[in-house]
C-alpha cells in the first residue's frame, strides 16, 4: 500500500501571489486540458483571491474516470477492515487539521469560523463512522428452503462514482459521499461547487497522505455545464450522487436513469419549524435564530418558515424581530461575527428579489431587506437578516427556496393547522416543533411529512449517523449518512452454496 500511496507536492503553483490548483487525477496534480482557469474568491472580501482553479472539460473528466476505472480492480480487493484503517487515519489528520481548513474555508465560503469548525468536525465524524463500517457492511444469512444448501448476501461496490458537491457544506457534504463510497470499495470522481473547491482538496489531500492510493480519489474541477455533463454521462461511472438544487437534480435524474446509473439526490428544502401555544418561548426565539440565519440561511436545513400558533404569535414576532436585529453580521474570520456573507452576487440577488417579491405580495417586512454596503461590507456579498410576518402559506416567499436569510413567520390556529401549513409544499427535508406536549410532539413525529424531525430544536443540526435526506422534491428517495449511505454505495449480491451433491429445484422439490 505504501508505495502507492502519493504524496501531494505538486499540486500549487504560484502565479505572482495567487495560488494556482490543479485536477487531482490518478494521482497526479495536472492542468486541465482546456488550458482555461477559474477565480475563486473570498465573498466577505472579493479583493481576497483564494485560489485559480482549473476549469475542465470532457477530456479531464475522461482521463479521471480511466484512472479511478484502474484503480478499481485494486481497490475493491483491499479487504474492508483495512480500507476503514486508511479512512480512520484520515479522521485523525482532519482534527490535526482542523483549524486550518475551518479558516481556508471560511475564507473561500463566508460561513463563520465556529460553523467552518463544525464542517470539518462533520467530516471526522462521519470518516470514524465509516471506518466503522469497515468491520460490518453486514448482509443477511438465512435459512435456505432446501436440505444442504447455505444462503446469504453480500455487499459489493458498485465501481466508478462520481460526486457532485455543493458550495454550503464544503468538506462535511463531500465527506458524506467519499468516505462511505471508499470505505465499500468504490473509487471516485468528485466535482466541488466552484464556489469551493479548495476545502474538497484540503479534504482530498488529507485521504492521499492517509494512505488512499492513486486513482482511487481523483478531484477534476470546473462547471457543470462543460464537464458536469460529461461526467454524468460517462458509461463507466456506476453511480452519481449530488446535493444541489431540485433544477439540476431533475436533469441529473433524467440523465442518469437513461443508463440506469445509480443516482443519489439531495435537492432543496423549504423547512418549517411550528412553535405552539405551551411552547418554552426562550429555547423557540433562540432556535429559530440559529435555524434561519446560521450559515446566512444557507442550509438545505434552514428554518426557512416559522408557523406560530395565534396565542404566541405577538410576543414571538416581536421577540424574533428584536433578535434578528442584534445579529452582527461580517467577516466570519472575525469571532465575533454571528452571520457571514452570501455566496456570491447571483444569490445576494436572488435574496434581494424574494426580498421584494414578498413585499409585493403583501407580507409584512419587519426587519431586514437591504444590501449592506459600505466599510467592512464594502466588497462582500452582505445582506441584513430579513423577517416577513404575516405570511400566507400560498406566498412564493413561503413555497419556494430562497437559500439566504429571510425568514417567513406564518400565524396558524392549532397543531393540525400548523401541520396542513407545513405539508403543503413541494419539498420535505427537514422539520421541527417546539411544544411541552408530548402528545403533541407525538403527533407531529407522526403527521410532518419530511425526512427528518426536531422537537424542541430547530430544523438544522443533523448527525451523521443518523439518516439524511427528505420526502417529495427534495430527493429521490436515497439517504446519506448512516447505513442508508452504505446501501447507496453497494449493491446485493445473493449467494447460494449447494452442498448436497445433487440438482435441487427451488420451489419445485419439497423436502418433507
Ligand atoms: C445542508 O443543509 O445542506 O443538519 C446540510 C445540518 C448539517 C448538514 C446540513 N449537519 O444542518
Amino acid at each position: 500500500m505504501a508505495t502507492d500511496t502519493i504524496r501531494a507536492t505538486e499540486d500549487i503553483a504560484h502565479i505572482g501571489k495567487s495560488r494556482v490548483y490543479k485536477n487531482f487525477i490518478d494521482g497526479e496534480w495536472v492542468e486541465a486540458s482546456t488550458g482555461e482557469t477559474f477565480e475563486n474568491r473570498n465573498p466577505a472580501d472579493t479583493r481576497d483571491l483564494v485560489g485559480i482553479f482549473q476549469k475542465s472539460g470532457k477530456a479531464d473528466v475522461d482521463a479521471a474516470v480511466d484512472a479511478a476505472k484502474r484503480a478499481f480492480q485494486k481497490w475493491r480487493l483491499v479487504p474492508a477492515p483495512r480500507r476503514a484503517e486508511i479512512l480512520y487515519r484520515a479522521a485523525e489528520l482532519l482534527i490535526e487539521r482542523k483549524e486550518d481548513f475551518a479558516r481556508d474555508m471560511t475564507r473561500e465560503m463566508g460561513k463563520i469560523l465556529k460553523e467552518t469548525r463544525g464542517d470539518v468536525q462533520e467530516a471526522i465524524d462521519t470518516g470514524f463512522y465509516m471506518a466503522g463500517e469497515g468491520r460490518r457492511m453486514c448482509g443477511p444469512t438465512v435459512p435456505s428452503e432446501l436440505p444442504n444448501k447455505f444462503a446469504m448476501a453480500v455487499r459489493q461496490p458498485l465501481g466508478v462514482c462520481a460526486m457532485i458537491t455543493p458550495w454550503n457544506f464544503p468538506m462535511a457534504i463531500p465527506s458524506w459521499k467519499l468516505f462511505p463510497a471508499l470505505v465499500a470499495g468504490n473509487t471516485c470522481i468528485i466535482k466541488p461547487a466552484q464556489d469551493t473547491p479548495l476545502s474538497v482538496f484540503n479534504f482530498v489531500r488529507t485521504l492521499s497522505d492517509a494512505g488512499v492510493p492513486r486513482g482511487v480519489v481523483n478531484i477534476v474541477t470546473g462547471f457543470g455545464s462543460k464537464m458536469g455533463a460529461p461526467l454524468m454521462e460517462h458509461p463507466e461511472v456506476r453511480a452519481v450522487s449530488l446535493t444541489g438544487s431540485t433544477d439540476v437534480g431533475r436533469i441529473v435524474g433524467e440523465t442518469c436513469a437513461r443508463s440506469f446509473k445509480h443516482c443519489s439526490l439531495e435537492l432543496g428544502g423549504k423547512n418549517p419549524m411550528i412553535v405552539l401555544d405551551d411552547a418554552n418561548l426562550e429555547l423557540a426565539l433562540e432556535g429559530g435564530l440559529w435555524g434561519a440565519f446560521g450559515t446566512t440561511g444557507q442550509r438545505c436545513t434552514a428554518t426557512s418558515r416559522i408557523i406560530v400558533q395565534k396565542g404566541v404569535y405577538g410576543d414571538f414576532v416581536h421577540q424574533f424581530v428584536e433578535r434578528a436585529r442584534r445579529l452582527k453580521v461580517g467577516n466570519g474570520l472575525d469571532e465575533t461575527t454571528e452571520m457571514g456573507p452570501a455566496i456570491n452576487k447571483p444569490q445576494l440577488e436572488t435574496d434581494l428579489s424574494y426580498i421584494e417579491i414578498g413585499q409585493s405580495e403583501g407580507a409584512r417586512l419587519l426587519c431586514g431587506g437591504h444590501r449592506l454596503e459600505g466599510g467592512e461590507y464594502a466588497n462582500g456579498w452582505f445582506l441584513e437578516p430579513t423577517v416577513f410576518a404575516d405570511v400566507n402559506s400560498r406566498m412564493r416567499i413561503a413555497q419556494e427556496e430562497i437559500f439566504g436569510p429571510v425568514v417567513s413567520i406564518i400565524p396558524c390556529d392549532s397543531l393540525e393547522d400548523a401541520i396542513a401549513i407545513a405539508n403543503n409544499i413541494q419539498y420535505g427535508l427537514s422539520s421541527a416543533v417546539y411544544t411541552r406536549d408530548v402528545n403533541k410532539a407525538f403527533a407531529a413525529m407522526r403527521d410532518l411529512h419530511a425526512g427528518i424531525t426536531y422537537i424542541n430544536a430547530p430544523t438544522i443540526g443533523a448527525e451523521v449517523h443518523l439518516p439524511f435526506g427528505g420526502v417529495k422534491a427534495t430527493g429521490n428517495g436515497h439517504r446519506e449518512g448512516g447505513i442508508g449511505a452504505i446501501d447507496f454505495y453497494t449493491e446485493w449480491k445473493s449467494i447460494y452454496v449447494d452442498y448436497s451433491d445433487r440438482l435441487q429445484k427451488a420451489q419445485i422439490d419439497r423436502p418433507e
